[in-house]
C-alpha cells in the first residue's frame, strides 16, 4: 500500500504547510486527525515516542518533521518542484530561517492573552490547563527559547519590510519566482497568524505579503479523504518497509547499520524514539523498530535538528 497518509488536525500550522503542499503538487492523500495534545498513544505507535504535528505515513514508512516530509513528497511526486536544484540551498535555508525565526514569534503573538482568550473560547478551564502544561512540556529540554510577545511586536515590522520590498518586486508572485518549499515554510506561520483578529492585522498591514500568502494558499489541499487511526496502523502492519536508500553515508559519530541508536528533536519535542539505524544519508536517518500494534516500522528522520546516539 503506497498511500500518503497524513496524520495531522486541522489547527496545526506546520500541518498546514504540509497540506498545502499536497495540494500545490496535486497530490491525493488518505487524513488521519490525531489530537493536539499528548497522549498520542495511535500516532506514537507509528513514531516510538516522536510526537509533534505532522507525521506523513506511507505504508510502513514513517516520517517525521516537515523539512523531511517535504522531500518525501517531492520524491513521490518531482514536479512541480519544491526544491529546484539551482535553488535547494537558498530555499532550504529560507525554511529552516522561517521554522526558527518567524514560526516561533507567530506563536508569541497568538498566544499573547487578547488573542489566546479569542482562540481558547471554545476550551473550559481544565482544558486550557490541560493545553497549557501540555506545551510547557513540549519546550522543555530543548534548544528553542519562547519568545516574548512584546519583543516581537518590536521586531516584526523589520522582518515583514524585507519580505513587502522582495515581494513587490516584478517577479514577486513567488518567493523566489516559481514558488517553492519557502513559500510554503513561511505562508503556515502567516496563517497561524491570520487566525484571530488580534493577530490577522500582522499580515493584513503588508499588502504584498497578503497577496503573496492569497496566492500560496490558493494551492488548496490536494484531495484528502478520511481514515481511521487505527486503519492507519493496520496499513502499517500489513505492509513492508519500503526499500532503503543507496547513498549511506560513514556517519560522523561511528554509528553503523545494525547498531541500537536514538534519534531526537534538538530544538523542542525532544523525547527520544529508540530503534536500530538502518539507515544514515546526507538528508536523513532511518530506525527500524518494531511495535506490538504496527508491526515493524522505518521511522525516518531529518539529520538537520536531530541527535542520533547510542541507545
Ligand atoms: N519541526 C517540526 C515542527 C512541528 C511542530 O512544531 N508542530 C506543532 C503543531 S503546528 C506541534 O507538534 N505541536 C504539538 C502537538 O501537536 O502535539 C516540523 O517541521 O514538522
Amino acid at each position: 500500500m503506497t498511500e500518503l497518509i497524513l496524520h495531522h488536525y486541522p489547527a496545526s500550522p506546520y500541518a498546514e504547510k504540509t497540506r498545502l503542499m499536497l495540494g500545490f503538487k496535486g497530490l491525493s492523500w488518505r487524513s488521519v486527525t490525531i489530537p493536539p495534545m499528548m497522549p498520542k498513544p495511535d500516532l506514537t505507535a507509528l513514531t516510538g515516542g516522536y510526537r509533534k504535528t505532522p507525521v506523513l505515513q506511507v505504508g510502513a514508512d514513517i516520517y517525521c518533521d516537515t523539512a523531511l516530509i517535504a522531500r518525501r513528497l517531492e520524491a513521490e511526486k518531482a514536479q512541480p518542484a519544491l526544491f529546484p536544484a539551482e535553488l535547494d540551498a537558498v530555499v532550504s535555508a529560507f525554511g529552516t530561517w522561517a521554522s526558527q525565526v518567524v514560526f516561533p514569534r507567530a506563536v508569541a503573538l497568538v498566544f499573547q492573552p487578547e488573542s489566546a482568550a479569542i482562540r481558547f473560547a471554545r476550551f473550559n478551564d481544565e482544558q486550557r490547563q490541560a493545553f497549557l502544561a501540555d506545551r510547557a512540556k513540549l519546550f522543555s529540554g530543548g534548544s528553542a527559547q519562547r519568545q516574548n510577545a512584546e519583543q516581537v511586536k518590536h521586531e516584526w515590522p523589520a522582518l515583514l519590510a524585507r519580505l513587502e520590498r522582495q515581494l513587490s518586486h516584478a517577479d514577486g508572485d513567488f518567493l523566489f519566482g516559481a514558488p517553492t518549499y519557502a513559500d510554503f515554510a513561511l505562508a503556515h506561520c502567516m496563517w497561524f497568524l491570520k487566525g484571530t483578529p488580534v493577530t490577522a492585522p500582522m499580515v493584513d498591514s503588508y499588502p504584498h505579503t497578503s497577496a503573496w500568502l492569497g496566492r500560496v494558499l490558493g494551492f488548496g489541499h490536494g484531495a484528502p479523504s478520511e481514515l481511521s487511526s487505527a486503519e492507519a496502523i493496520e496499513i502499517a502492519r500489513a505492509a513492508a518497509p519500503a526499500a532503503l536508500p543507496l547513498d549511506a553515508l560513514d556517519d560522523a559519530s561511528g554509528l553503523k547499520p545494525g547498531d541500537a541508536v536514538q534519534v531526537a528533536a534538538t530544538d523542542y519535542g525532544v523525547e527520544a524514539v529508540v530503534g536500530e539505524l538502518v539507515f544514515s544519508g546526507t538528508e536523513q536517518i532511518i530506525l527500524k523498530r518494531e511495535d506490538e500494534r504496527a508491526g515493524v516500522v522505518h521511522v525516518h528522520f531529518p539529520r538537520l535538528g536531530f541527535s542520533l546516539q547510542p541507545a
